[in-house]
């Protein structure tokens, strides 16, 4: 039988989510700009900043974003068999503490309608509440399984609001890593635009996406990793968007300061039996394989072994920048790179290739209904 195909990395706003978007007034939101164009998205920080001229119009929403059909469309015409459907940043993140509880159950519940539509081919990470009161998010999170297709969970980086290596998020960690729900771990707040300098703007979103996104998933896990979550946490699994940002490649200098550190304190660095970031990488951490190039698909297969790699797309986001509209049979660059770069890595070594693009999606996230 011909391996499977599994795209854990793909996005979609339920339509309730985007009817939210569409009536409000701050980042972020849908806003119809010019009469007979495509309404914008307008999510990262700052994006409406009008000063920031080449960005701050978003990008364009078409039904890839809701339209599930369109999803499976994509789907057909890229090969893959299956895909792990997410809800796309900024997430809940934004709601107030109030209406969190609701809007995850319904954006929760739509995503698992979505999934029963197209049996097979869909499974989903749900969304947690995190600006509700923590008993709130864990309540949902032991919903979670309740719902066929859900496997895990999408979150950024914020928490509770304090990061990551947050002690109040214990409890939240603690029913996870009960229920074997994976975090999918993505970036949304990128780092200070400062950090870019007086010309970032000039470039569009290429440092906020090329680097801001991947240096805060590689801070927000790093802070999980020296605050002692995966020590207090050890069956915790996290799926690292982007092939873990930084980390496979850091991870060495990431130990060694440790090591070197006589200020790195806390109850976490007593422990004699303090679990290397290398050992962490092959235990509790998944990464996925949107990287665009082989040497990254081969760091991150150096880092956490190759039967802990995933493919996935991006989907909707980064389409083709002409002719994307209308044309569902043109492949996407943003995807064949991405198949290039796993084919490369792994040369002859098929059964590694087949590994990441599906196999090891299946069995780590146990992709199966029966
Ligand atoms: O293009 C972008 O801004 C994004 C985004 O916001 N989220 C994502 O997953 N990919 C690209």
């Amino acid at each position: 039988m011909a391996s499977k195909i599994v795209d854990v990395h793909t996005h979609v706003y339920p339509p309730q989510y985007v009817s939210i978007l569409k009536t409000r007034s701050k980042v972020p939101y849908v806003r119809d700009t010019v009469p007979g164009q495509p309404s914008r998205l307008i999510i990262l920080p700052g994006e409406d900043d009008p000063s920031s001229e080449s960005t701050a119009k978003g990008r364009p929403i078409g039904p890839e974003y809701y339209d599930i059909n369109k999803k499976i469309k994509f789907m057909n015409t890229h090969g893959i068999d299956i895909s792990v459907i997410s809800l796309a940043n900024p997430w809940l993140d934004f709601l107030d503490r109030d209406e969190a509880k609701g809007l995850a159950r319904d954006v929760n519940d739509a995503i698992n309608s979505m999934c029963d539509a197209h049996p097979g081919r869909l499974f989903a990470f749900g969304a947690l509440p995190l600006s509700a009161p923590s008993e709130v998010i864990v309540e949902e999170i032991h919903r979670l399984p309740s719902l066929k297709y859900t496997r895990g969970i999408i979150m950024g980086t914020s928490g509770l609001g304090n990061g990551l290596d947050d002690p109040e998020l214990d409890p939240v960690y603690q029913a996870l890593e009960q229920e074997n729900l994976t975090i999918f771990l993505h970036p949304h707040y990128g780092l200070p635009k400062e950090v870019f300098g007086p010309r970032g703007a000039d470039y569009g979103h290429v440092l906020p996406l090329a680097l801001g996104f991947p240096l805060e998933t590689t801070i927000a896990v790093t802070r999980m990793i020296l605050s002692g979550v995966f020590d207090r946490f050890p069956k915790l699994s996290v799926l690292l968007a982007h092939s873990g940002g930084t980390l496979p490649f850091l991870a060495g200098r990431l130990e060694s300061c440790i090591l070197h550190d006589a200020h790195y304190s806390g109850p976490e660095a007593k422990v004699e039996s303090r679990r290397s970031v290398w050992d962490i990488l092959k235990t509790n951490i998944l990464l996925d394989a949107v990287v665009y190039s082989e040497l990254g698909v081969r760091a991150a297969a150096t880092a956490s072994g190759a039967d802990r790699v995933l493919f996935g797309t991006d989907h909707p986001f980064f389409p083709p920048l002409e002719g994307a509209e209308g044309e569902e049979e043109q492949k996407w660059l943003s995807v064949t790179t991405n198949y290039k770069a796993i084919g490369d890595a792994f040369g002859p070594d098929k059964e590694q290739a087949e590994a990441v693009l599906g196999g090891n999606a299946i069995r780590l996230l146990r992709l199966t209904t029966d």
